[in-house]
């Protein structure tokens, strides 16, 4: 009985396409040049809930001068975006509240998962928020939601050329 051996030219098939930045993730961690459109995640996902649920990945995001970062947003969030110079100690956090609502220093400001969304849709449902980022900086930001910005939801947007 002939036994069937992958070749060569399977092998290369089987593997085109597969980049070094596809292995690596375009998006997912903070090597290499900045990217001019990145992908986000606002909460780690439908499929956690209190804590595990309250993250940005990554915590560095790097993006280039004059590029996009679209936040995957899973769930009951709101995305707060601040400009350069604002640290995490920096943010106001009143002692009770869903929300933090701290407007000092603001670049912008996310849907809001409390009220009527413009579309008619829920806005606790998973959707996409793309932010523009025109100058260099670091900017920080944070879930406007209270208790998840206590549990250390937040990050960083690294804008470069
Ligand atoms: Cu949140």
């Amino acid at each position: 009985m002939k036994r069937w051996v992958p070749t060569i030219s399977l092998v290369a098939v089987l593997f085109a396409g597969v980049t070094v930045s596809s292995v690596w993730g375009d998006d997912d961690d903070d090597r290499g040049s900045p990217k001019l459109s990145v992908t986000v995640a606002f909460g780690a996902g439908l499929n956690t809930g209190g804590p595990a649920n309250h993250h940005v990945l990554p915590g560095i995001i790097h993006v280039k001068e004059g590029g996009v970062v679209n936040f995957v947003v899973a769930g009951f969030h709101q995305i707060f975006v601040y400009q350069p110079g604002k640290r995490p100690k920096d943010i106001a956090v009143p002692p009770s509240g869903t929300f933090i609502n701290d407007l000092d220093g603001l670049f912008f400001q996310g849907l809001s998962p409390a009220g009527p969304p413009p579309t008619g849709f829920s806005n606790t449902q998973n959707r996409v928020e793309s932010v523009s980022f025109a100058e260099k900086g670091m900017y920080l930001v944070i879930c406007n939601v209270r208790t998840h910005f206590l549990n250390g939801m937040f990050a960083f947007v690294k804008v470069d050329d």
